[in-house]
């Protein structure tokens, strides 16, 4: 039976605490997957929804960016793709009586989990300015609107574009091709909060900004380093190549300071082994590390290597490092400088655990390391990214089978948008296609990442912003400077599934554009289209949803940037030239333009047809080819870096319960870490609630510290339950996006950019 939406937020009040998990998925999984689907979506519509995930021809799950396997089960499961589908596939609405009933400052009183459980966007709808409510507003008219709000700009750099990665490849094209059209580079994306420090970081040693490795790598890897990641929930799918790989013999080393249960152990659901016979154990060795301790964890790898290459020989590749690397000498004179005393202190690990993590990767001739948010939402995340593929180079691990760097994407097409030219800084020879493609000429200055954004919001300099998916407003740092910077604009325009705070918090005027997900049928012109996507290893296919859309007044986010396309550049000479209808009603002509401007998407729509999977290109991969400056993989010498947490405070990162979906919140539980029924806790060790005078389970503020131009600045999370938990000493952890409070706009990744979600110093308080 379907349920209904929730009439109140979380009652913290209600949150309960029981023992963390040590095991994955299992029957339990997917009976919560069940339960959840069918208040969504009812019986059938499940059954019809969930056998079709990831199937050939089927719609490409909007979850994670993890590849399919092979051979598919029917219904490959996975918890929280079920969840993700759900959540889509709804049959809840929110239509404009919904709007009429809820003012907003109503529905700015909601908390995220109520304003997205309320169902899906039914009709565009408009706020005027000085408006309490949201009014239903023809597509014409919104499009008509938002055209003139952009005409009507001194300067195109004052549009902000924002891109979540959700959008399929075909709309991420049209939509670059609008904003540059239209005369920035201003494409802010959620990668720059996500795995941008990866992209840094690989773009400059390996000379592309993507994994090198495939599926079929990661079951002949013979060690697989896990890093950062908690995959037993955002990438559930990943525990079963884990799981081959180990039985094909492989180690995996888990690299976390929390002990997440699906690093630990996996039960297959989908294996007799998995249901009846106990499972997986997965990690053969847990490296509990300190928050920010990465990279010297591998340096004290890449230092033990060399050191042990010195006595017995055999160690390092010398045939690789001479025929294909750059900078050997300097980063070998920079780990025999570096201190085994500085290592530990910055891991928390003796020098004798670290040798030993050491020897594992001696022993093995294929490794691979993966990696998620733990490393790349540091200060000096790229530097350890660099550090990883310095340990990876020094055995030639790269560009052979089962050996390589793999960065676990987060968003579906998170990667393919970034192929499809989403990004601020865009290479000149993407450019030159583009603009040989549609006769005009594309902006050359750089435009606003994420954060740079929301500095000129805050300075007054943006006065529209278009968000293409995503919520911007809750999942970007310092919530309050965001708030107040969109509040400052003339129009916010928001193309969404589902509710959200972004909706909420706006400009002088807001417009709110439904759209189609993935899992709904997308009948346009010549017929049912279909769009493709680019999984987190470079493989690119189709995905077609079948389901009807939630309302007849829906657009494709093709539609609509086809539209928006038309409008915009209507009338001017120097704008791209195409037949944006002929687009609008053939998603295949899109295909056309991508394969002439997009270097390996050639024969683009031939390639796709029919559930067919074709790789991109990929140098190191396929031909040990790197296209750095040096034109060889590029080792790179690392001053060490660590976070020093000041005296009586604590480190805190932010991350995703198992019951959320970046700002969409499933449900109030996290199963695998036993919290239920509540959000607002923080993880911490006991000695640190002592320490702190609290006891466990008090209530407490958190207050965080950054020093400002003015002297420190403090920033308050309100009310968090203390909760005693297996992390390290000073590191604790709080989901985001309640926390994002805390983040400082100004605490950002050297290079990418990136705010430090994972690294941000506060203190506890007691409340009155
Ligand atoms: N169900 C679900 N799936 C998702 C998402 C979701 O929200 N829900 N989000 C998607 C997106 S956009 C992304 S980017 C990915 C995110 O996937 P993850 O990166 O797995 O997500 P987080 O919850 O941020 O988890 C970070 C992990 O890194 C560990 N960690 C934190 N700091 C450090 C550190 O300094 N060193 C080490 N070694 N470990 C550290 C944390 O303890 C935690 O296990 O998942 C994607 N998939
Ligand atoms: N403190 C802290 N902050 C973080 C992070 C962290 O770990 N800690 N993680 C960061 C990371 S890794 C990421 S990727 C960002 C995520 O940032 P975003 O991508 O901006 O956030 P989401 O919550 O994924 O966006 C959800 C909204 O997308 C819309 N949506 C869903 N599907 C579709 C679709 O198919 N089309 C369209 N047009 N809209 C759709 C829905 O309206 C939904 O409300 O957050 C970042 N922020
Ligand atoms: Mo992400």
């Amino acid at each position: 039976m379907v349920t209904r939406p929730p009439e109140h937020d979380i009652d913290e009040s209600q949150v309960t605490v029981g023992a963390p998990k040590t095991r994955a998925v299992g029957v339990p999984a997917v009976l919560h997957a069940l339960k959840m689907s069918v208040d969504q979506m009812g019986v059938a519509r499940s059954v019809q929804t969930l056998t079709r995930i990831n199937q050939k021809d089927g719609f490409d799950c909007p979850g994670c960016a993890w590849p399919e396997e092979d051979r598919r089960h029917l219904a490959e499961f996975c918890e929280n793709g079920a969840k993700a589908v759900a959540e889509e596939a709804t049959v809840r609405r929110v239509d404009p009586s919904f709007f009429a009933e809820h003012s907003l400052d109503d529905l700015r009183a909601h908390d995220d989990w109520w304003l997205g459980q309320q169902g899906r966007l039914t009709h565009p709808m408009i706020l005027d300015e000085g408006a309490t409510h949201y009014r239903p507003i023809s597509w014409d008219d919104a499009l008509d609107a938002i055209s003139d709000a952009l005409r009507a700009l001194d300067d195109p750099d004052e549009a902000v574009f924002y891109t979540s990665g959700r959008t399929s490849n075909e709309a991420a094209f049209l939509y670059q091709l609008l904003v540059r059209g239209f005369g920035t580079n201003n494409l802010p994306d959620c990668s720059n909060m996500c795995h941008e420090s990866s992209g840094s970081a690989l773009g400059q040693t390996l000379g592309i900004g993507k994994g090198t490795v495939s599926i079929d790598d990661i079951h002949d890897a013979e060690l697989l380093i896990v890093a950062g990641q908690n995959p037993g929930t955002n990438h559930p799918r990943m525990l079963g190549a884990l799981e081959k790989a180990k039985q094909r013999g492989a180690t995996i080393v888990a690299v976390n300071p929390l002990p997440e249960a699906g690093l630990m152990h996996f039960d297959n659901p989908q294996t007799p082994r998995g249901v009846i016979l106990g499972g997986t154990t997965l990690a053969d060795d847990f490296v509990q590390i300190r928050l920010g301790g990465d990279q010297a964890l591998f340096q004290a790898i890449g230092k033990h290597l060399i050191e042990q290459h010195r006595v017995h020989g055999g160690i390092i590749d010398g045939d690789f490092v001479e025929a294909h690397t750059s900078g050997y000498d300097e980063y070998v004179a920079a780990m025999d400088a570096v201190a085994w005393s500085d290592l530990e202190e910055a891991t928390g690990l003796t020098e004798k655990r670290m040798r030993a993590i050491a020897e594992r990767v001696r022993a093995s001739g294929k490794t691979i390391v993966c990696w998620a948010m733990g490393l790349t939402q540091h200060k000096h995340s790229v530097a350890t990214l660099r550090d990883v593929v310095n340990v990876l180079l020094l055995q030639g691990n790269l560009g052979r089978p089962g050996a390589g760097v793999c960065p676990v994407r987060g968003h579906s097409n998170v990667q393919g948008d970034r192929t499809m030219g989403i990004y601020e800084k865009p290479p000149e020879a993407f450019l030159t296609a583009l603009d040989d493609e549609f006769g005009f000429h594309s902006p050359r200055e750089h435009g606003y990442d994420t954060v740079e954004a929301i500095r000129a919001m805050r300075d007054g300099r943006v006065r529209v912003f278009l968000g293409m998916g995503g919520n911007f407003v809750s999942a970007t740092p310092d919530t309050a400077v965001v708030e107040k910077g969109m509040a400052q604009t003339d129009l916010t325009v928001h193309v969404s599934t589902k509710l959200n705070r972004s909706h909420v918090v706006t400009g002088t005027r807001a417009i709110i554009l439904p759209t189609l997900g993935r899992t709904d049928r997308d009948r346009r012109g010549t017929g049912e289209q279909r769009v493709t996507v680019e999984d987190s290893m470079g493989a690119v296919h189709g995905s077609r949803g079948r389901l009807a859309p939630p309302s007849d007044d829906l657009l494709s986010e093709v539609a609509i940037l086809a539209r928006l396309c038309a409008r915009v550049f209507e009338g001017r000479g120097d704008a791209p030239r195409a037949d944006w209808t002929g687009l609008e009603n053939d998603y295949a002509r899109i295909r056309g333009h991508i394969s002439r401007v997009v270097p390996g998407f050639e024969r683009y729509d031939e390639r796709i047809q029919k559930g067919r999977t074709f790789f991109l290109p990929n140098g190191p991969r396929d031909a040990r080819r790197f296209a750095t400056e040096t034109g060889r993989a590029m080792f790179t010498a690392n001053a060490l870096e660590f976070p020093v947490i000041p005296e009586g405070r604590i480190l805190l990162q932010t991350l995703r319960s198992h019951d959320q979906y970046n700002t969409t919140i499933y449900g109030k539980d996290d199963r695998y870490r036993g919290i239920s029924d509540g959000r607002r806790v923080v993880l911490i060790h006991p000695d640190d609630i002592r320490a702190q005078g609290c006891v466990d389970g008090e209530i407490v503020d958190i207050v965080s510290e950054w020093p400002g131009r003015d002297g420190m600045e403090e920033r308050r999370a309100e009310a968090f339950r203390l909760v005693s938990y297996d992390t390290p000493r000073r590191n604790a952890a709080a989901y985001y996006p309640e926390t994002n409070v805390l983040v400082p706009l100004d605490s950002t990744a050297d290079v990418s950019g990136t705010p430090t979600s994972k690294g941000v110093i506060v203190r506890l308080e007691k409340r009155p």
